[in-house]
């Protein structure tokens, strides 16, 4: 297994939309390994497989406290969504120490297939339709920074520039 390197906003590869996979073989179990091992130690909920640069419709995601129940979502579709919407705080792995509030449907339904390529459906509520909408808009080239205000938007840019040139300047040995 392997640790990859999540991606931060603004990065414009955040922008690209994932492909639907159609080969369910040893790669594709490679992947699924790799984000849930990456999502594990970033200590997140979810991920998409934008977010490591990768751009096929692949999610992980862990809900319990103890690592026990993994979800695959491999091309997942909306398939219905209630009428009624829940606003929640949202946070992002590639948008680290910035959390807000969405507005998202309370309720969806979701076509999707499994590693193996079995297909299923599940209806979704609470944080498990919060996170799935999250990561399905991650496939989809967007990020939760997108439904702030303009404002906030700028602010978030500049903050995550900032920690990204110390980090930057972190990781260059000093001249003298
Ligand atoms: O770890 C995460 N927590 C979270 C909290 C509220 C709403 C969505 C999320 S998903 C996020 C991990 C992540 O960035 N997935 O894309
Ligand atoms: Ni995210």
């Amino acid at each position: 297994m392997a640790l990859l390197k999540i991606l931060h906003y603004p990065d414009p590869r955040l922008r690209t939309v994932a492909k639907p996979v159609n080969e369910f073989d040893d790669s594709l179990a490679t992947l699924v390994a790799n984000m849930a091992q990456t999502m594990y130690e970033a200590v997140g909920i979810g991920l998409a497989a934008t977010q490591v640069n990768v751009h096929k419709q692949v999610i992980v995601m862990d809900l319990s406290e103890d690592h026990s129940d993994l979800k695959v979502f491999i091309n997942p579709v909306i398939e219905q969504a209630s009428e009624q919407w829940v606003t929640h705080q949202e946070g992002c792995l590639s948008v680290p120490g910035v959390f807000d509030e969405v507005s998202r449907p309370d309720l969806i339904g979701v076509r999707a297939y499994d590693i193996h390529g079995q297909p299923f459906e599940l209806q979704a509520q609470g944080l498990l339709a919060v996170c799935l909408q999250h990561e399905m808009d991650h496939l989809n080239g967007k990020v939760f920074v997108d439904y702030l205000s303009r404002l906030k938007q700028g602010r978030i840019k500049t903050k995550m520039q900032k920690a990204e040139k110390l980090a930057t300047a972190d990781s260059v040995p000093p001249l003298y």
